[in-house]
């Protein structure tokens, strides 16, 4: 296939000032007319030839300057018109005609539940009509849509609504136009029969937006919570940013077929309605946070992403990673900041760490691609947003704000790369971002190396810092790092020093740009503990020679409660690593009785919130545990080392956890917000614990018995179903949420993944079973990503069975979506990427199942995109 390079961009001959659409909807032949300003830029040889994108399009016709144009040659993927006038401007016709119904790639106009939606990032538009594909061509939009009004009363697209009216045989029309000239990857329609939630808001600038989220009939409800982070998130950005929302409606509308999460097409976001749908009885307080996120997420593109989008895909972290950062900002804001950092410190280290450390490193921005949409990766998203969160510590929050202001001033209305965006914050400070600019270039994660000393008065840090090779950079160059840190005395209270020396220190934060340096503090009054990298100020690993009483200190009185967290976390990965160890070489487990009770004391602190305690109780996941251990991986001994921790903090703990998940019982209205589920989070992780014990069956029964949401449901549920899988409890149970539930999609998805990941080679014949079930269907990618998705990525002992017949069954599984949809088979492949880490068995039989991808007839350039980097 073919290789883009970033050092290939080239602007276009030719620009495309003005769009104008017309469609006839049908749900097999949909004629789309565009009707195109077009416009050579100057210094253009007028015997240029225009090149369109096109992707599997059926052509009718063309018209230039109103005359039916013949000199061309078109193919599904490219139209090449030539013999062109020599004006500068003509206008060009073109009449496709597409198939909504066959379109199982999710990608272009398609019909979900016989609503016509579209998805056009990155390249989706081309399957619409023939065009400048591409983000750096801005271009402003106006829309007919055409349709029986009795399939489709609702029509919409992006910007203001500028007319209506009937049409013969029962047809009717509608036109939007959009004023801000946009790229195509934010073209959207919508046609279909839906119900509405109505509001609106008000701008800073008292103009009223009329805000719609529109949704199956009769779940207009749902949307209620989706609606009201809406309207937060509104006020936030003008708050926290100065932006003002710049159309007369924003429309939102919820799909039940979406390959991705949310899509911010301008004035008209499309969504995954597991991001808009929630009610107690449906959606679980991650679904809440989720929706909260999502929605504020996709807000947040109107300024960064829409009104300044991407000049090429290489710069999508541009927007992407930038408004991460403002969604986390946002979350933070809304819920406790401390709790929101370590959720997110978590997910990057699930997410983003391995992909880092593996074959499918990438630097944020990347520099090639065979396929794009295998770029909207946790290195984009989440390292992104790191990225901008570092900017925002090393410049101090004003600074940060005005570079902001003046990235919106200076490029408002353009296409734009990284080198645009860092520029505005040297503008702003005066400083030199080069250095740091390699965290957009290089990809891997450092990895700092400290050894601390203490000696009359005067802490020595000799800190090293490293960048592990990635696939094509085997020679990295030294970052700019910035580490958070404090010194703590032992009375728990920040200790002072009068000068440090060897190296920046600013504001508490060390600035590492070396490979190696020797970092004074003189006047510290005693041998300090060392908080490093508080708040996860840089997305990095360490190696520090601590002790485990310094740990355990750390747990109990770091004031920084991202610090807290990250103490007990070593202290409880280095006791599993060595559980697993022990496993291994055949060895009883053994623990320090020093972690069952700082749990224990951690669980029943009333100082902190409940989320927080709620985290740092909950241990390592399996995954999380191989990731550190790095190579050689034995999923089946992380499964025993892991069950062998909790067995033992459960037992140390019985009574007072007892206790606590008695008291914690909420029996109140039901609340979202974050206090409330914060207590739910507490009370169902002690649930996983106290299932350990002899009458674990039953308190979980009761649990998913009395349960009033389905947070409570699913934890009961899903502790029954992994704790005692196969129990007639656990099967009773199963059988009651899918009696329940059958007609709630949603719903079921976590019916099909609490099967899926349940521990244990057990779990293919599970999965194998499940995918035979008349609610599996292989088109939806909620239900695909639930079932296949959860079993390979969420279920380290079944996915990786010894004898790789998991691999085997999966591989085949994704041959059958791939041909349906790539995109979807592209992403379940990423399950590979740490093949290399697993013992030699696992590993031989995991490439076999790649290479036997590598080699099918008529794979997908995304899935083997994927199959051959992780290979390679
Ligand atoms: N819909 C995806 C997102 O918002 C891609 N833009 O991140
Ligand atoms: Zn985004």
């Amino acid at each position: 296939g073919q290789v883009f390079r970033l050092e290939d961009y080239r602007p276009s001959d030719y620009l495309i000032p003005r769009t104008h659409l017309t469609f006839r909807l049908d749900p097999i032949r949909t004629i789309v007319i565009a009707d195109l300003t077009i416009e050579r830029r100057a210094g253009v040889d007028p015997s240029a030839p225009l090149i369109l994108d096109g992707d599997d399009l059926n052509l009718k016709r063309i018209e230039l300057d109103g005359i039916e144009h013949t000199a061309h040659e078109a193919t599904p993927e490219r139209l090449v018109l030539k013999d062109l006038p020599e004006t500068a401007q003509f206008q060009l016709t073109i009449e496709t005609e597409l198939e909504p119904d066959r379109n199982k790639a999710l990608m272009g106009l398609y019909r979900s539940n016989g609503v016509y939606c579209t998805q056009c990032e990155p390249e989706g538009f081309r399957r619409i009509s023939y065009f400048l594909d591409r983000p750096d061509i801005l271009s402003v939009y106006h829309v007919r849509i055409e349709a029986p009004r009795a399939e489709a009363p609702l029509l919409l697209s992006n910007g203001n609504p500028v007319d209506s009216g009937e049409l013969d045989n029962s047809r009717h029309f509608a036109e939007w136009h959009d004023p801000h000239p946009k790229p195509s990857y934010l073209f959207a329609l919508v046609a279909g029969d839906l119900g509405c939630l109505r509001d609106s808001f008000t701008t800073m600038g008292g103009r009223k937006v009329d805000l719609g989220i529109y949704v199956e009939h009769g779940k207009e409800r749902l949307a209620a919570y989706a609606m009201d982070a809406l309207k937060r998130s509104m006020r936030w950005d003008e708050e926290v940013f100065g932006r003002e929302y710049d159309l007369d409606v924003f429309n939102i509308v919820a799909v039940s077929d979406f390959n991705m999460g949310a899509m911010e097409n301008k004035g008209l976001n499309i969504f995954n309605d597991k991001y808009v749908l929630a009610d107690e009885a449906t959606a679980t307080d991650t679904d809440f946070a989720n929706i909260e996120a999502i929605i504020a997420h996709e807000y947040f593109h109107n300024w960064t992403g829409n009104r300044i989008t991407c000049r090429d895909w290489f710069q999508l972290c541009l927007k992407e990673g930038l408004t991460v950062f403002r969604d986390h900002e946002f979350s933070a804001d809304q819920r406790s900041r401390g709790v929101k950092r370590i959720a997110e410190v978590r997910a990057l280290k699930a997410l983003q760490f391995p992909e880092d450390q593996g074959p499918l490193a990438h630097p944020v921005r990347p520099r090639r691609y065979r396929e794009i949409n295998n770029f909207y990766t946790a290195t984009v998203y989440e390292k992104g947003s790191e990225v901008v969160r570092m900017l925002a510590t090393i410049l101090g929050r004003e600074t940060f704000r005005a570079g902001m202001d003046l990235y919106f001033e200076r490029h408002d209305g353009e296409a734009c790369t990284i080198e645009d965006f860092l520029k505005v914050f040297e503008d702003v400070s005066g400083r030199d971002l080069s250095q740091f600019g390699l965290w957009y270039n290089q990809s891997g994660t450092p990895n700092l190396t400290i050894k601390p000393s203490y000696e009359a008065g005067t802490l020595t840090l000799e800190i090293e810092q490293s960048v592990p090779p990635t696939p094509s950079e085997s020679r990295k160059r030294l970052m700019h790092i910035p580490l958070a840190f404090g010194l703590i005395g032992s009375d728990g209270r920040e200790l002072q020093w009068s000068s440090a020396e060897g190296g920046t220190v600013d504001g508490g934060v060390i600035h590492v740009r070396k490979r190696s340096q020797k970092l004074r503090f003189h006047g510290v009054a005693e041998r300090p503990v060392l908080s490093l990298n508080r708040g996860f100020s840089a997305p990095v690993t360490l190696a520090v020679e601590q002790r485990p009483e310094d740990l355990i200190f750390l747990a109990r009185h770091d004031s920084d409660p991202f610090g807290r967290w990250q103490a007990f976390n070593t202290l409880l990965t280095e006791a599993l690593i060595a559980a697993y160890r022990c496993v291994l070489g055949g060895k009883a487990t053994v623990f320090e009785d020093s972690i069952a009770r700082l749990a224990g004391s951690i669980a029943a602190d009333d100082d902190l919130e409940p989320a927080y305690r709620a985290l740092a109780i909950t241990l390592p996941s399996e995954a999380d545990i191989a990731r550190d251990i790095g190579k050689d991986i034995d999923p089946d001994a992380v499964l025993v080392a892991r069950k062998a921790l909790v067995g033992f903090i459960a037992g140390a703990n019985r009574d007072s956890f007892h206790a606590l998940y008695q008291h914690l019982h909420d029996t109140g209205p039901f609340s979202p917000d974050a206090a409330a589920a914060g207590r739910r989070a507490l009370r169902n992780v002690l649930l996983g614990y106290l299932a350990r014990s002899n009458d674990g069956t039953d308190i979980a029964t009761s649990h998913f018995t009395h349960a009033t949401n389905m947070t409570d449901l699913i934890a009961g549920m899903g502790t029954l179903a992994h704790e005692h899988p196969g129990s007639p409890q656990a099967r009773a149970a199963l059988a009651d949420f899918e009696r329940r539930h059958a007609d709630m999609p949603l719903a079921m998805d976590k019916w099909f993944q609490i099967q899926a990941t349940v521990p244990g080679e057990h779990a293919l014949e599970t999965v194998r079973t499940l995918m035979r079930h008349p609610s599996f269907s292989i088109d939806n990618p909620n239900r695909v990503r639930s079932l296949m998705g959860s079993f390979s990525a969420g279920n380290q002992s079944g996915f990786h069975r010894a004898d790789g017949a998991a691999y085997l069954f999966f591989a085949e599984a994704l041959m059958d979506i791939d041909k349906r949809n790539p995109q979807l088979s592209a992403r379940l492949a990423t399950a590979f990427r740490s093949w290399r880490s697993l013992e030699p068995i696992r590993q031989e039989k995991a490439r076999q199942a790649l290479v036997s991808m590598v080699k099918m007839p008529g794979i997908s350039v995304d899935l083997g995109d994927i199959a051959e980097r992780s290979l390679a």
